[in-house]
């Protein structure tokens, strides 16, 4: 590399080191234990004992969705497990306070747990699988870019707490937390993740073994809640990752594969369901949700990022002016209110089993339906002025249309704001 690549390169490191964010303290059932302060603890020899795992992300920085395959993924770059665990009863309550979190960076903030069947203080973080125990996406679009969890998570002391379910069996267990901007993602590849992990020690006589999913499979680049424009009004966001677990729901590692999701059965009653099920995406990931979806076996591509660890550029924005792909406004602008749904998901609409975990179905360019936990899940209707490309992919390809797209080319030169 170039002297004046490299120059530039810690430049850009410099000056985005105010930017961001990590976990600085956490609230165990009442208990303060410190976060691991990467910009300080990274660079001493002697670092404290921490529940907090390490990561060498000094630059405050992010995981890219080029990284999702990646163990960068798992607890940030460079990850290294904590050395102590704190205990907590099944119910009791985590608080997560960040350092700092900016406020245009907009996005959902979510929470898995997973079982290290030994010492959390030695485990192998690719063996770790994680299944969701909160989660806080888009609280109300009423302006956009709307309103986040991360926003409310600013509003709350920079801090989200969370509830540890009241069934989980007792034993050593990683808390996964994370943010995940948003402000950029409306091109491929935009969204910025932010995971930070620490050690608990679950008591109490639970017996629920929740399953889980690697932290490799939680996201794939063009998931509805990764790949998506917040600077267009969105009726529904769909929180990325696998479901969230509920205690006292039947997923258990033994039974997940039997069990189906919950919004199945709308598959081929159209509009009303599809939409109620959505609402219950937006507000939170919860009601509905009662199963842990195991997507272990999720299809990633053939990328050969070496390590993740060297710094994305950091493109908060995109280029003023640059013409986007058709693709680019993309999946997560579905909804399930469009009026042209409501008459076109009553035919064509696949039920029952799939065999391709993840992939999409587009039927007649107006609706779609994912392959959930090996059945299709309820068709949803694509946002009026969008359509999909008919077929069953990996990929869910929503155009938008020529005037719709002209209202977001605006939007990105005027509404903006001017990000760090
Ligand atoms: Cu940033």
């Amino acid at each position: 590399m170039s002297l004046s690549k490299t120059a530039s390169i810690l430049l850009a490191s410099a000056a985005l080191a105010a930017g961001h964010g990590y976990v600085s303290s956490i609230d165990v059932d009442g208990t303060t234990y410190g976060g691991y302060l990467v910009d300080t603890y990274y660079y001493e020899s002697d670092p404290p004992e921490l529940i907090a795992w390490s990561t060498t992300a000094t630059d405050d920085g992010y995981v890219s969705p080029t990284a999702y395959d990646n163990s960068s993924i798992i607890c940030h770059r460079g990850s290294a497990p904590a050395v102590l665990s704190a205990p907590v009863a099944p119910g009791g309550s985590v608080k997560l306070t960040w350092s700092t979190w900016p406020d245009d960076h907009h996005g959902p903030v979510i929470t898995y747990m997973a079982n290290c069947n030994g010492n959390c203080s030695d485990v192998d973080k690719t063996t770790l699988e994680f299944f969701k125990i909160d989660a806080g996406g888009l609280i109300s679009d009423a302006t956009v870019p709307g309103t986040w969890a991360s926003d409310q998570l600013i509003e709350d002391s920079y801090s989200r707490t969370v509830t540890i379910p009241t069934d989980i069996e007792a034993g050593d267990y990683v808390l996964r937390h994370e943010i995940i901007a948003l402000h950029g993602a409306e091109d491929l590849d935009g969204a910025q993740n932010y995971p930070q992990c620490i050690n608990l020690k679950v008591t109490g006589s639970g017996t629920a073994t929740p399953s889980g999913t690697l932290g490799t499979a939680l996201y794939k680049d063009t998931d509805p809640g990764i790949y998506v424009d917040i600077w267009n009004t969105l009726s529904t966001y769909i929180i990325p990752g696998p479901t969230l677990y509920t205690a006292g729901s039947t997923a258990t590692a033994t039974s997940a594969a039997s069990t189906t999701s919950a919004t199945t059965s709308a598959g081929t009653t159209g509009a009303a369901t599809t939409s109620s099920s959505a609402d219950a995406v937006v507000t939170t990931s919860a009601a509905a949700e009662t199963t842990v979806v195991s997507q272990t076996t999720l299809a990633t591509s053939s990328r050969s990022e070496p390590t993740g660890q060297t710094k994305p550029n950091h493109p908060e924005r995109p280029a003023a002016g640059g013409d986007l792909p058709s693709t680019s406004d993309a999946v997560a602008t579905t909804t399930a209110t469009s009026s042209s749904s409501s008459s076109t998901t009553t035919s064509g609409v696949l039920s029952g089993a799939c065999s391709e975990e993840g992939y999409w179905y587009c039927n007649g360019g107006t609706a779609f339906q994912r392959c959930v936990n090996g059945e299709w899940d309820a068709s949803q209707g694509v946002a009026e002025g969008t359509e999909c490309t008919s077929g069953i992919s990996e990929t869910l390809t929503i155009s938008a249309s020529k005037r719709r797209r002209e209202v977001a080319h605006m939007r990105r030169h005027h509404i903006r704001p001017d990000l760090s």
